[in-house]
Formats: structure tokens, C-alpha cells, sequence
């Protein structure tokens, strides 16, 4: 049998099926693996589990090399060198399509709650300060009719964008490294500045990695307007954080909506003490049915290639 290492507790009947099928490890460490972790892990199992986090940087694939899968859990693997990882004879696949509706729903979750102060006015009640209703309590910014402003236009792009399109009547901008021609009405724009500059609602969408790493810099976030709102559910590298919370705290635009940190789980207590952010833990998939279903891709990448079959997902 097979030795499969899956490193953190996913659901349930992926792990009893994959129980039924390798000789399995499951970790019950809920911390992400070291490079030196994932090293050992390398040299140790043929097929590896992995989640975000999970340290496969190219020092990770230098020394012995038991594994010839990572069937990674989730359509972002920036945490895996998947360029060294093939260089070491490693297939590499993830798990894209089953995760665009849970994550675009975070999307709007926070193009809305941001807008519409719902982190604030929780908050406010929680802690026992409303004193009812008054016609200029906690005013937000309207949504409905806005412009939203998509950096890349992929799979999660296109599904928030068809969200805010047929749901709330919104004029869909974007930018996208590529020329793209999508099935609703939407213009790509050439410039990300201008992009920034021309919209209420600036959502991003790309993936993570060297070549999106700080994509929204100083100069693109300065270019939104005073009453902008900033939503990340890409990954926290893709933005320079400092200079989302200096404008963040300067008021050059309104409000941030993240569900992703340039460090994770470490978040500014800079970004914690802005009352116009709604600050997510990373729950872009975290449905029970997402969940699962990204579990189940995963290991039927796994599947495919220990039968001998090209594994479906792979992207190295
Ligand atoms: C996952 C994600 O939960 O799929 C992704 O890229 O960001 C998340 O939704 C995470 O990757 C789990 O490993």
C-alpha cells in the first residue's frame, strides 16, 4: 500500500475512503508544516495532502525524494514551489471550480458588510451601546447601482462579477493581464490604476505568488477615490498591507473588507483597531459542502495518479 500523509483533518468520508485505499497518516497538528517539516514528509510518504501554508518551497524538494504527488487542498498552492516541485519529479494538482460560488459569496459578504457597517454595528450592540433606532445611525455607502472593479477576471473573478452584475444591478470594470471576453457586460480596463480610480468597490481576485506579490501597491490604493472600499479574497501578498492601512487610517478611502493577511494568522493590530474594516479568518471556502468537495478532489487527483491515470487537476 501506498503511504499518503494528509496533513491536516479534512471531512470525514474523504478521510475514510482514503483510509480504505493508502496506508494513512493524518496529522492532528493543526499547524502548517516547516520547509524542514515538509522535507521530512517528502522523503517519508508517496503522496502528500497538503493546505495552505503548508511550507513546499524549492529548499523543501533539495534532499531525498519518496513523494510523487502533493494533491494540494485548494485552487490557490502559492505555499507550494511547483516548479521545483516537477525539477524533484513531484506532480502537483489543486482544486479548482468547487470552490468559485463559496468564495465569491465571501466576496459579496464583504463588498456588504463593508458598505453597509455590519462589522460596526455588531459590535455596537454587542457591547450593549445601541440606544435604538436614529435615522443617522451608522450610515453606510450603497451598493446597489455602484461600480465594482474586478483585478482578474478568472474563475472567482467572473463569479463575483456576475453577483454584483445580475444581483445588485452594478457596472462591472476589470482588469486582467490578458485580454478576456466574459458572457455578461463587463470592460476591461488596461490600467490598474485607473481601474482603482474609477470605482466604488475594488475587489481582488488573482492568484497569489511571485508574479501578483504586492500587485496592489501604494500607488494603486491612492488612486481610489475618498469613498472607496478595498476588498481582498486573493491573497494577503498580493497587497502591500502598510499602505492599505496607511490609507486605511488616513481616510483616503472608506473601508476594507479582507479575508486574507500578508501574514496569516497574523494580523495588524493597525488593521485590528480600524473600525471601517471587516476583517475575516481566511473563510473564502469554508463551507461544509466546499469543504468536502475540495477534500474530494484532492484525493481523487491522488486516486488517479496511484492507479496509473493522469491525475485531472494537475498544474505542473
Ligand atoms: C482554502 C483558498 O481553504 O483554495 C484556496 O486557494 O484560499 C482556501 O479557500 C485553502 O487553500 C485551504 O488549503
Amino acid at each position: 500500500m501506498k503511504k499518503l500523509l494528509i496533513t491536516r483533518q479534512i471531512a470525514e468520508p474523504v478521510l475514510e475512503q482514503a483510509a480504505g485505499l493508502f496506508d494513512l497518516t493524518v496529522r492532528t497538528d493543526g499547524n502548517p508544516l516547516t520547509v524542514a517539516d515538509a522535507a521530512e514528509a517528502l522523503a517519508t510518504y508517496d503522496a502528500i495532502l497538503p493546505t495552505l501554508g503548508d511550507a513546499f518551497s524549492a529548499d523543501a524538494f533539495a534532499g531525498e525524494m519518496r513523494c510523487k504527488i502533493l494533491g494540494n487542498f485548494g485552487v490557490g498552492y502559492n505555499h507550494i514551489d511547483a516548479a521545483a516541485a516537477a525539477k524533484a519529479g513531484v506532480i502537483v494538482t489543486n482544486t479548482p471550480d468547487v470552490l468559485t460560488d463559496a468564495t465569491a459569496d465571501i466576496g459579496l459578504t464583504l463588498i456588504l458588510a463593508t458598505a453597509r457597517r455590519a462589522g460596526e454595528g455588531e459590535r455596537m450592540l454587542r457591547a450593549g451601546q445601541w440606544e435604538g433606532f436614529g435615522p443617522k445611525v451608522k450610515l453606510g455607502t450603497h451598493v446597489t447601482g455602484k461600480r465594482v472593479g474586478i483585478v482578474g477576471m478568472g474563475r472567482i473573478g467572473q463569479a463575483v462579477a456576475r453577483r454584483c452584475h445580475y444581483g445588485f444591478g452594478m457596472e462591472v470594470l476589470f482588469y486582467n493581464r490578458s485580454p478576456k471576453s466574459v458572457d455578461f457586460p463587463a470592460t476591461q480596463i488596461r490600467s490598474l490604476t485607473e481601474l482603482a480610480a474609477s470605482v466604488d468597490f475594488l475587489v481582488v481576485t488573482v492568484p497569489g505568488g511571485a508574479e501578483t506579490r504586492y500587485l496592489i501597491n501604494a500607488d494603486v490604493l491612492g488612486a481610489m477615490q475618498p469613498h472607496g472600499i478595498f476588498v481582498n479574497i486573493a491573497r494577503g501578498e498580493v497587497v502591500d498591507e502598510t499602505a492599505l492601512i496607511d490609507v486605511l487610517e488616513a481616510g483616503k478611502i472608506a473601508g476594507a473588507g479582507l479575508d486574507v493577511y500578508e501574514n496569516e494568522p497574523h494580523v495588524p493590530a493597525r488593521l485590528v483597531a480600524l473600525e471601517n474594516c471587516v476583517l475575516l479568518p481566511h473563510l473564502g471556502s469554508a463551507t461544509v459542502e466546499t469543504r468536502q468537495a475540495m477534500g474530494q478532489m484532492a484525493l481523487d487527483n491522488i486516486i488517479a495518479w496511484s492507479e496509473g491515470r493522469e491525475p485531472p487537476q494537475r498544474v505542473n
